[in-house]
């Protein structure tokens, strides 16, 4: 029952199942993974699509016409897609003070022509969805980066990338990664509503959406579900990174469900039930204890959890009592405009509103969201 098929439209980024585990505190704990056997393991195991960075694919000093090569006969061989690409703009140390927003013109100018050569290959390979995580775009003091000069080098690069798609003729949309810290001390457009508010001052708005990821919202001490609703309400969830983060702390990139799992049941709801119909992708890390085989039980796991939610969601939905209790908690008067139609302000006054009883009428939430538990805990559905 919960055997992933690329139906269910399933993508990892070749950096997860890759990692090494090096971390600050540690070598590395894992070989290097050929992706092309991430590739093909991945299809094994029912995902839909895989998703890398330049550098995931081509390594520094390798021979890139080969690695290309190689990548595109294992994803036609496996039938994967390739929904989205995204550029290392950070692991290098030409990039320490940021890419787009560093104090340095010519790093600012070498990251450009980084963006610009894997466009051109996330286009060739039939990529939709091009991500920008801004990891080094930030600072560790106030004094060393001026945020409004940086905003309008932020803004210059983007609006450059959208005119290049656009000559190209590209069926490519950027999406922008939030996250408060790490590596950075202070990162640039840190959460999703930065970001929302930064898209809004490009030349092609329209271009540009979110890829929020769960952890790093929550890092931030905010509700993902609450901000991935808002990017739909914008109208801007172009790509989502799944995984599991327990609350404010380093950024854990566990595997999906395994942080937060009442806020991964919702929004497994929401992403099922709100409009998303893009990849479900997961960016997460084979925790560094994992040894080379268990990496693919962890890529499993993201996989089964997501479609356990989807169901028990499903149940939630369906349930009789639940929807009751919506009913009796009033979620679905919250869709009624404020005014009836052809109502205007003068007819407010016309109510007959005693905020005493208002104030008196409880909304039942308690019941709603036991109800809620219940379905995640398996008691009920
Ligand atoms: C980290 O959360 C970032 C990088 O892994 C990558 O640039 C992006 C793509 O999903 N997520
Ligand atoms: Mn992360
Ligand atoms: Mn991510």
């Amino acid at each position: 029952m919960y055997e992933p098929t690329p139906d269910d439209r399933f993508t990892f980024g070749l950096w997860t199942v890759g990692w090494q585990a090096r971390d600050p505190f540690g070598d590395a704990a894992r070989a290097p993974l050929d992706p092309v056997k991430s590739v093909h393991k991945l299809a094994e195991l029912g995902a839909y699509g895989v998703t890398f960075h330049d550098d995931d694919l081509v390594a520094v000093d390798s021979d890139r016409d080969r690695a290309i090569a190689s990548f595109r006969k294992a994803v036609a061989e496996t039938g994967l897609k390739v929904p989205m690409a995204t550029t290392n703009l950070f692991t290098h140390p030409v990039f320490r003070d940021g890419a787009f927003t560093s104090n340095d013109r010519d790093v600012r100018r070498h990251a450009l022509r980084k963006v610009l050569r894997n466009l051109d290959l996330a286009a060739s390979l039939g990529a939709q969805t091009y991500v920008c995580w801004g990891g080094r775009e930030g600072a560790e003091s106030d004094a060393a980066k001026d945020v409004r000069a940086a905003l309008g080098r932020y803004k210059e690069a983007l609006d450059l990338l959208c005119s290049y798609v656009r000559e190209r003729g590209y069926d490519l949309r950027f999406a922008i990664e939030p996250k408060p810290n790490e590596p950075r001390g202070d990162i640039l457009l840190p959460t999703i509503g930065h970001a929302l508010a930064f898209i809004g001052e490009l030349e092609h708005p329209e271009m540009v959406g979110l890829n929020p990821e769960v952890g790093h919202e929550q890092m931030a001490g905010l509700n993902f579900v609450h901000g991935v609703a808002q990017s739909l309400w914008h109208g801007k969830l172009f790509h989502i990174d799944l995984n599991g983060q327990h609350g404010p702390r380093f950024d854990q990139d566990l595997v999906f469900g395994h942080g937060d799992v009442l806020s991964a049941f919702f929004l497994v709801d929401l992403l099922e039930h709100g409009g998303y119909d893009g990849p479900r992708h997961f960016d997460y890390k084979p925790a560094r204890t994992e040894d080379a085989a268990d990496v693919w039980v962890s890529a499993a796991a993201n996989m089964r959890t997501y479609l356990i939610l989807r169901e028990k969601a499903r149940r939630f939905r369906a349930d009789p009592e639940v929807r009751e209790a919506l009913r009796a908690s009033r979620v679905d008067e919250l869709a009624l405009p404020t005014l009836n139609r052809g109502e205007s302000l003068a007819d407010l006054w016309d109510d007959d509103f005693d905020p005493d009883a208002a104030a008196a009428r409880g909304y039942h939430f308690s019941h709603l969201n036991q109800l809620a538990l219940e379905h995640l805990l398996g008691v009920r559905g």
